[in-house]
């Protein structure tokens, strides 16, 4: 095994097992993500570009006799016991969404063996980098090779989303759990939402780099915003399809069908419908830029998307407004833009290479002058999707 467990993984098992990470059968890597552009598009059908990254969460199993799961969240210090066969929630949230999975395991008709699993490492929990996602395609990735499935990645990352779904209640899309199970060590991916069909994309910036900002403000996919945001999407496709029945998904709608429906939409219905339409356009602009190396080009397009969040879709809040305009006007930021849920989390931001330290220090500064919260940053190293160590 390589050695590239985190510390306080490692001492946990020392601590509560007396043993080495050798004694453990699997061991693997699940990274968060982050997501370049193409936000809240996932559930229409649209085009994202995410990436697994630098930050992860460690996962040891290992076969045991007992009829039981035996899980232990290392980073919470917690322990959680689940009977085996998997049934109903626990009422612990992180320990729901390894169950769930094993629970999409038993639904097609895999028997589900004794299990204890430790885990735990980097990632921070609520900031928009998908740590559930994380947890989910974990999960995923070590009972396909415990029980020799044998599914494929997107497979993996279709199973994540309905655990997420059907189990959870969470009417998430499926770019967080494809991009943390199929991410390439290369760079970004771009990933079409409605055929599941991906590849990388060539990032040919140079000089500049991507800082995540955490306003440490906590979102919670499971409170009513998102699922509104996918009622109304569905809303405005009905609308759409009521006069063109050959649109499959509101990312497909072209601007001029828009157009010409608009009368039939609500409000809120256009607003959000205008947003996906626009991102989906940015998105394909974005990775002609990202190929060319125009940091310039991508700056742009990340402060659109986040007026789009903001203006349109409204899923944005004070203190992330307030994180990425302080960007956008910083000298050597090329962009900046809310990433992830929204309501919180963390803003993506492209960065000089030889400004992010400025930056880093002055951006925290100002957050805590405006709303005395100290911000976390994180710089972002591209990484490859769900492997063993
Ligand atoms: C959350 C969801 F889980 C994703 O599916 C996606 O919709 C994202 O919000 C917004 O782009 O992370």
């Amino acid at each position: 095994m390589k050695a590239s467990l985190p510390g306080h993984v490692t001492q946990y098992l020392k601590d509560k097992f007396g043993e080495k990470p050798e004694a453990w059968t699997y061991a693997l890597r699940s990274p968060g993500r982050v997501n370049i552009i193409g936000e809240h598009v996932d559930y229409t059908g649209g085009l994202v570009m995410p990436a697994g990254i630098n930050y992860a969460i460690y996962f040891l199993a290992r076969r045991i006799e007992a009829p039981e799961w035996r899980l232990h969240a290392v980073d919470l210090d917690e322990r959680v016991t689940l009977p085996l066969p998997l049934t109903g929630r626990s009422g612990t949230l992180w320990a729901d969404y390894l169950a769930g999975i094993g629970v999409q395991f038993q639904d097609q008709g895999q028997f589900l063996p004794g299990l204890e699993v430790v885990f735990g490492g980097d990632l921070p929990r609520g900031s928009g980098m998908s740590s559930s996602a994380a947890l989910e395609g974990g999960m995923a990735f070590l009972l396909n090779a415990l029980l020799n499935t044998r599914y494929s990645r997107p497979a993996l990352a279709a199973l994540c989303q309905r655990s997420s779904n059907t189990y959870l209640g969470i009417p998430s899309g499926i770019m967080d759990q494809f991009a943390s199970l199929n991410g390439s060590e290369s760079g970004p991916i771009i990933l079409n939402c409605h055929t599941l069909s991906s590849e990388p994309v060539k990032n040919a910036l140079e000089n500049y780099g991507f800082v995540l900002v955490n306003s440490m403000v906590s979102h919670n996919l499971s409170d009513g915003a998102y699922a509104q945001r996918v009622a109304e999407c569905q809303r405005a496709l009905e609308a759409i399809q009521s006069v063109f029945p050959r649109v499959t998904h509101l990312s497909a709608t072209l601007p001029d069908q828009l157009q010409s429906v608009s009368d039939r939409l609500d409000d809120t219905a256009r607003k959000r419908a205008t947003y996906v339409v626009d991102e989906n356009k940015r998105v394909t602009r974005a990775v002609i830029a990202l190929e060319a190396g125009s940091s310039i080009e991508v700056g742009n397009l990340l402060n659109a998307t986040h007026a789009g969040l903001r203006d349109l879709y409204e899923v944005s809040c004070d203190e992330i407004d307030f994180l990425q305009a302080f960007a956008e006007q910083y000298p050597g930021v090329a962009g900046s833009r809310l990433m992830g849920g929204g309501f919180g989390g963390c803003t993506i931001n492209l960065v000089k290479l030889d400004r992010m330290d400025d930056f880093k220090a002055d951006i925290v500064q100002a957050y805590e002058e405006a709303f005395g919260i100290g911000a976390e940053c994180y710089p972002v190293v591209i990484r490859g999707g769900t492997d063993f160590l």
